[in-house]
């Protein structure tokens, strides 16, 4: 068998490289390669000789074999007409063409894109802003008192400390400069990576990514931020999903509250990812601190709004069934290739 596939691969090169010079070697090549008494005839009497568990190997070798030579063969049928200089230049057009590998989404960019294109349904728009941040933006105007902790060089990259530069902490920075500009009402998602300095493991990392979200109105209520939450929940984790609120403190907004939903692992009845509990911590919300829509020029009085903000490697991790949020940044083309055609 190893020997008749050399013979077949010798053939192969042989064909490849016959260059005709008339219609009547393009009749000879049909002759000895594609007749009646021909080679691929002849291979085909070999197949006797093949064991039995290498027959159908053996065969499509042979019926890949056959139609390469019957491409040549038109081919050369085609420029037979052609002087023979020309003829040997030609390309072969019925060869078939390398194959290009198709690239893929990176699991984030999905996740991200799954989680902003919702919010886009019900009228929010996306905004974008610098991961290099000023104090202003990335604390004080967030109503983050000078004191504390996420102010400190332990958690926030500092690129320059006098005047401070620092890599943006959340994505919040983008809503204050959005806030800045003066239009209302605003209705924005905004998505983006963000920094903290914490040491790096499976679940954690010194940057990732959010989506946080923006809605500042005249009459914007509580209600409304829970409509818009369990809208996005139902088109994201499904019909059936459970939600919980549970009151949190956050210094830019003021009441403050966690959401919940069943885990989408063991559907609420306790394991390991939801540590028993039956509970996924997915988002944080509340209404806009009054703090902070003064700092940003907003009358507290006229207008209200809310804000949420979600990470998006969590929820990749378990759409995806990933275990490790490094892989997320390593590039690993085995890794990512997984995700070729995945949405
Ligand atoms: C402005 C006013 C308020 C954004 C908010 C959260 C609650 C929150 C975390 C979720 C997981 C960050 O990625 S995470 O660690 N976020 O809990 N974010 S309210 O509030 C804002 C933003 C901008 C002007």
């Amino acid at each position: 068998m190893e020997t008749l596939l050399q013979k077949i691969e010798g053939y192969r090169r042989e064909i490849e490289g016959y260059v005709t010079n008339g219609a009547e070697a393009a009749e000879q090549f049909r002759i000895a390669y594609l007749g009646t008494k021909g080679l691929v005839k002849s291979l085909m009497g070999e197949m006797k000789q093949v064991p039995a568990d290498r027959k159908k190997e053996f065969g499509q070798i042979l019926n890949e074999f056959k139609q390469f030579a019957e491409a040549k063969y038109n081919s050369l049928k085609t420029v037979a007409g052609k002087t023979p200089s020309l003829a040997a230049a030609a390309i072969d057009l019925s060869l078939p063409g390398d194959l290009i590998p198709v690239g893929s989404r990176h699991p984030i960019s999905m996740m991200r894109h799954r989680i902003v294109s919702i919010f886009q349904r019900l009228g929010f728009s996306v905004a974008e802003g610098p991961e290099i941040e000023d104090d202003w933006h990335n604390f004080t105007a967030l109503n983050l008192p000078e004191y504390h902790p996420a102010r400190d060089m332990q958690d926030t990259f500092y690129v320059s400390t006098d005047p401070a530069w620092l890599l943006r902490t959340h994505t919040s920075n983008i809503q204050i400069r959005e806030m800045e500009k003066g239009v209302l009402p605003l209705r924005i998602v905004c998505p983006g990576r963000v920094y903290r300095n914490e040491t790096i493991s499976a679940r954690s990392h010194c940057f990732f990514h959010q989506v946080e979200g923006l809605y500042i109105d005249e009459d914007v209520s509580f209600a409304d931020l829970k409509q818009t939450l369990y809208f996005f929940v139902k088109e994201m984790y499904g019909n059936d999903v459970k939600v919980r609120f549970r009151p949190s403190y956050f210094p830019f907004t003021e009441p403050s509250a966690e959401m919940d939903i069943s885990c989408q692992l063991c559907g609420g009845k306790g394991c390991n990812v939801c540590k028993n509990t039956g509970w996924l911590e997915i988002l944080g919300c509340g209404m806009v601190h009054p703090n902070v829509l003064t700092n940003c020029n907003i009358d507290p009085e006229k207008y209200t709004g809310f804000a949420f903000g979600m990470g998006v490697e969590r929820p990749a991790l378990l759409k995806y069934g990933i275990n490790d949020i490094r892989l997320f940044s390593e590039n690993d083309v085995r890794f990512l290739r997984q995700f070729s055609g995945v949405v």
